[in-house]
């Protein structure tokens, strides 16, 4: 049975997501407003200049210019919603073009995401992962998570995500110590190699041990809900990626209730950052990601793949991983209910990667690293018109 958890509150202060924007400040704009006390009033203010508007529940759709949506807002609110409200627009429209911001890392380094999208290898050193649970389980193969991710880094990753839960639909977790064991070693080898490394976990002990044995970014599936997960990113400096997911892994397929989902999960990931910030992480150390696949419908899946631009609104680098995922499975199968098996799904995943440079992600996380940077490399060249490929990793 499907589950629609209770709507989340508006947002506590002004947000602005731009659906399209064409180019210049005179330039037509659409965009959604929610968190405002008096949605109606914005609404008249905005329709005397001209906009179209259309409210839907507790948001005001407008299509406008930015400059006349901005001058109406100033006289239609009190002034310290309408400057809240014109920051919001501020950020939304400018990051919705450029380049994301470059990552600064706790070693000193920054990842120069401005410069052009990052590919993150996966590593999961797990008995039961989706795609390839077992294959580099420590416990069976103590080298080959170690040797797999130099091989990804050969490949051209420049992440490697190392992972001891398998965070699947249905999956129930592994105990701490069991976590450690498995993650830890990889970690602290290949982060003496020099690699940039994410740990992905929902556990703050983990978060804190693996920072300490040379990780530089924690990789949250749990969309910044435990303040001591939070709390260890602020203290050891690390980046953050936080995504959006509702329940656990073991129930998020019965929560995928949603009435506009691009707009549910843009509120949910503008709350989160307000609380990674009140919890000291610095807004420019965190990457947002609308989670493909945790607690979403194929569908809903396919609209935020189109949707990605949507979020640089937040104007946070946007991190995607829909590499390998059963709803490529499903998509991509003659008979809906025999879907291609994960090993098949490397073209649907460089279509998902190719798009998601189309769409101005800073980072995509993947299996298939190689495949994938000669993907995003042909994308960003037909987008963008640059035909290199520069080193990422810079002295900040
Ligand atoms: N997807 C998976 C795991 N971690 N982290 C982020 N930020 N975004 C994602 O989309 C994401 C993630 C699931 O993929 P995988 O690690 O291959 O499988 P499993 O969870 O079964 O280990």
């Amino acid at each position: 049975m499907v589950e629609r958890p209770p709507p989340a509150p508006p947002p506590g202060r002004p947000l602005v997501r731009i659906e399209e924007a064409g180019l210049g400040p005179d330039a037509q704009v659409r965009l959604v407003v929610s968190g405002v006390t008096d949605l109606s009033r914005l609404q008249r203010a905005w329709a005397s200049s001209g906009a179209t508007l259309e409210i839907q529940g507790q948001r005001l759709r407008a299509t406008s210019s930015v400059q006349a949506l901005a001058r109406a807002a100033g006289r239609a609110l009190p002034a310290q919603e309408a400057s809240a409200l014109e920051e919001s627009l501020r950020t939304a429209t400018d990051s919705w073009p450029g380049p994301a911001r470059p990552l600064p890392l706790p070693s000193g380094r920054a990842l120069a995401l401005d410069a052009r999208p990052a590919v993150v290898g996966v590593i999961n050193v797990t008995d039961d992962s989706f795609s390839d649970g077992g294959r580099l389980y420590p416990e069976r193969h103590p080298d080959a998570a170690v040797a797999w991710g130099r091989g990804l880094l050969a490949e051209g990753a420049d992440m490697l995500d190392i992972g001891g839960e398998s965070t699947r639909p249905g999956s129930r977790g592994v105990p701490e110590e069991e976590e450690a064991r498995r993650t830890l070693p990889v970690l602290e080898r290949l982060a003496a190699d020099g690699a940039v490394c994410s740990v992905d976990t929902r556990k703050p002990g983990i978060a804190r041990a693996a920072m300490a044995a040379g990780a530089q970014v924690i990789n949250d599936v749990s969309g910044a809900r435990d303040p001591a997960l939070l709390e260890a990113a602020a203290e050891t400096g690390a980046a953050y990626v936080l995504m959006h997911m509702r329940g656990t892994p073991a129930d998020m397929q019965r929560l995928t209730g949603y009435d506009d989902v691009v707009a549910e999960v843009y509120e949910f990931l503008a709350a989160g950052l307000e609380r990674c910030v009140s919890a000291g992480i610095p807004v420019d150390r965190v990457l947002v990601d609308p989670g493909i696949g945790f607690a979403k419908t194929a569908e809903h899946n396919l609209t935020l793949l189109r949707s990605l631009r949507q979020l640089r609104g937040l104007g946070s680098g946007v991190f995607v991983g829909a590499s390998r995922k059963s709803f490529l499975g499903a998509l991509t199968a003659a008979d809906p209910d025999e879907p291609v098996p994960v090993e098949d799904r490397l073209e649907a995943s460089l279509a998902c990667a190719a798009l998601a440079v189309a769409g101005g992600v800073a980072m995509i996380r993947v299996h298939d690293v190689a495949a994938t940077v000669r993907t995003a490399r042909v994308a960003r060249a037909i987008t963008t018109g640059q035909q290199d490929w520069p080193q990422l990793v810079t002295e900040s």
